[in-house]
């Protein structure tokens, strides 16, 4: 706390709005959402659908732009809503003519671009589940999942496939087709040929709400990365939060900046914008502070959804460039991903003439849950109130930081000002459906009808949460989720490494970045040159999730089930009380932090 809170109830709008809070959660029904979508014309209900082929055969909105993509060499391309309707028919028929079918899992190592769309869509009418990987990712990552998912269809692009899926190609022989945007590698098929003799009229396959559309892959603590899978309905959840939350309308221009490798470059850079009927903006280049604040001007980006780093490295950057750039078109700024500081909330509505509304929300949810609303107060540095339709709680922990499940399987709900694990009930339409082949897992995240998030929360006397940190070892890097357990593995795998134990530092601009502390195999010793050269390989194998700084330990603690401690790792590295120690193994032999 300690900022005013901003933005007082405008009268003329609350109504529309968040301005009476109660009202809108009482008036809300999921049921009533799903009257906003239309349906398909045969029955059932398809996210492409609603994302373009109703605006489509709208005659007055058949030609506006849904997607302006500013490509990394500095042009823009567009598609109308009829034209990304008619290319995203094709890919269907593309599909069909591959025997890829219902359910069949089609992959996108893609930046933001329009074959990005076109697959999206095309994917989910065909009634194909998408499964997107982000870009940044080095080969054991995407292998990994790829495998996991049981890749049928990899749609890249040519410096992608030289780069990441050209290692492992061999060692996935259930991926019977790689289609590749632009120049062809040898061997794989020309996504442009296959489009361009494709049928522009392809039936959109009939689905069905429970259809699954989407699979997500998150990082645990443990074990391999989890799919989380997601269904047609969930478009329900995806555009009533855009017009609770994001406030978004027709005639917004819109500017989602996360990767389409990532549940929000998905659920909120594709599917919610077109569903609403705006025109979304891409931008495939890197980021860069002083283009950004271009890109938002040159664009007249009336809506604004980021994370929380960027937005700290516009406030370093100082207030002379948005004073350079004319920002009046803006008229909401969100983020999500990671704590947003209150600093950075008061900033921007001082410099950008916006407050920051944060949102908190996870793969799981495939919604946002938790948000600070437009038209109705902000306090600075809170992740908001439940999203209308959404009722959260605050779970009793128990002594590993989980909410405590009693032996009936209840939970003890806690009332008014209180800190606990954050839980939902369960029942709404974007809840994640399963992960993938592991019925425990998803079976886990359950209990006495609550979805248990994983995150610790402290909810005020007036309902506000305010995040307070995972329950669990997870990191969160510049808005990417981390499974400590994945860079250990892959670490592992140097013939020099013993042990691996991963965890989280702060940092004032990424939020948090990957640490990994390591024991060596008898006979390596500890030197500059095996650091730097176990950074290049984490860096090779990982790509953007690889850890930033290693050092070397003699021992690691460890639980008296034999777990890496990661718990105490970070303890000590940061200074903070130790805890509870009663499951530790060796604490006597124990040092940590040999650098
Ligand atoms: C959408 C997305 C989910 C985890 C979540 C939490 C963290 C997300 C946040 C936030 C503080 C916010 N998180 N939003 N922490 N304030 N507003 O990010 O999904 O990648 O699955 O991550 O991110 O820890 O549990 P995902």
């Amino acid at each position: 706390m300690g900022y005013p809170t901003i933005g007082k109830p405008d009268h003329e709008r609350r109504a529309a709005l968040m301005g009476d809070y109660a009202h809108a959660c009482r008036e809300f029904s999921w049921d009533n959402a799903r009257h906003d979508l239309t349906g398909l014309p045969s029955g059932g209900l398809n996210i492409a659908f609603e994302a373009v082929d109703r605006h489509a055969a709208h005659p007055a909105r058949r030609s506006r732009t849904a997607i302006r993509v500013l490509d990394r060499h500095g042009s823009t391309q567009e598609l109308t809503y009829a034209e990304l309707a008619e290319r995203s028919n094709r890919f269907a028929d593309v599909l069909h003519s591959l025997g890829v079918g219902t359910g069949g899992r089609v992959f996108t190592l893609l930046g933001p671009s329009p074959e990005l769309y076109v697959t999206a869509l095309g994917t989910l009418k065909a009634g194909a589940v998408l499964a997107p990987l982000f870009g940044g990712f080095g080969p054991e990552p995407v292998r990994r999942r790829m495998e996991l998912g049981a890749a049928s269809v990899l749609v890249t692009t040519a410096a992608l496939f030289r780069r990441t899926v050209a290692p492992i190609r061999s060692s996935l022989p259930g991926l019977r087709h790689v289609l590749v945007v632009g120049p062809d590698p040898a061997g794989e098929r020309s996504f442009d040929g296959l489009l361009a003799s494709a049928d522009p009229d392809h039936a959109i396959v009939p689905t069905d709400p429970r259809h699954p559309a989407l699979l997500h892959f998150t990082s645990g603590t443990t074990g391999t990365p989890k799919g989380a899978l997601h269904v047609h309905e969930a478009v329900v959840a995806h555009l009533a939060t855009a017009r609770a939350v994001l406030d978004l309308r027709p005639d917004d221009v819109y500017w989602c900046t996360a990767d389409p490798g990532w549940v929000t470059g998905i659920s909120y850079g594709v599917i919610a914008p077109l569903v609403v009927g705006a025109t979304v903006v891409a931008d495939a280049r890197d980021f860069d502070v002083r283009r950004w604040y271009r890109v938002l001007a040159e664009q007249g980006v009336t809506v604004w959804y980021t994370a929380p780093t960027a937005l700290r490295m516009f406030m370093a950057a100082g207030p002379q460039e948005a004073a350079r750039q004319d920002l009046s078109a803006l008229r909401v700024i969100a983020s999500v991903g990671e704590p947003l500081n209150g600093e950075v909330v008061v900033w921007a509505d001082a410099t950008l003439g916006r407050p920051v509304h944060d949102t908190w929300w996870q793969t799981e949810t495939g919604a946002i849950m938790i948000a600070n609303f437009v038209g109705s107060e902000i306090r600075p540095g809170a992740m908001g109130r439940p999203v209308p339709g959404i009722r959260a709680g605050v779970l009793a922990q128990g002594p590993d930081g989980r909410a405590l499940i009693g032996p009936d399987g209840r939970v003890t709900v806690l009332d008014g000002d209180a800190q606990g694990e954050l839980a939902l009930r369960a029942g709404w339409p974007s809840m994640f459906r399963g992960y993938l082949g592991e019925p425990e897992r998803y079976a886990a995240c359950f209990a006495d009808g609550w979805y248990l998030t994983g995150d610790v929360v402290h909810r005020d006397e007036d309902g506000w949460y305010w995040f307070v940190g995972r329950a669990d070892d997870v990191i969160k890097s510049a808005g990417h989720l981390v499974g400590p357990f994945e860079v250990e593995s892959t670490l592992m795998r140097h013939p020099a490494v013993a042990e691996v134990g991963v965890i989280g530092v702060p940092d004032p601009t990424a939020g948090e970045v990957v640490k990994a502390f390591v024991t060596l195999r008898a006979g390596r010793r500890p030197s500059e040159d095996l650091r730097r050269e176990l950074l290049t390989f984490a860096r090779r194998e990982l790509g953007a999730v690889a850890p930033r700084s290693i050092a070397f330990a003699p021992a690691l603690p460890h639980t008296r089930s034999g777990k890496v401690m990661r718990r105490l790792l970070r303890a000590r590295e940061l200074g903070l009380p130790e805890g509870d120690l009663s499951t530790l193994e060796n604490s006597a032999e124990v040092e940590v932090g040999v650098r």
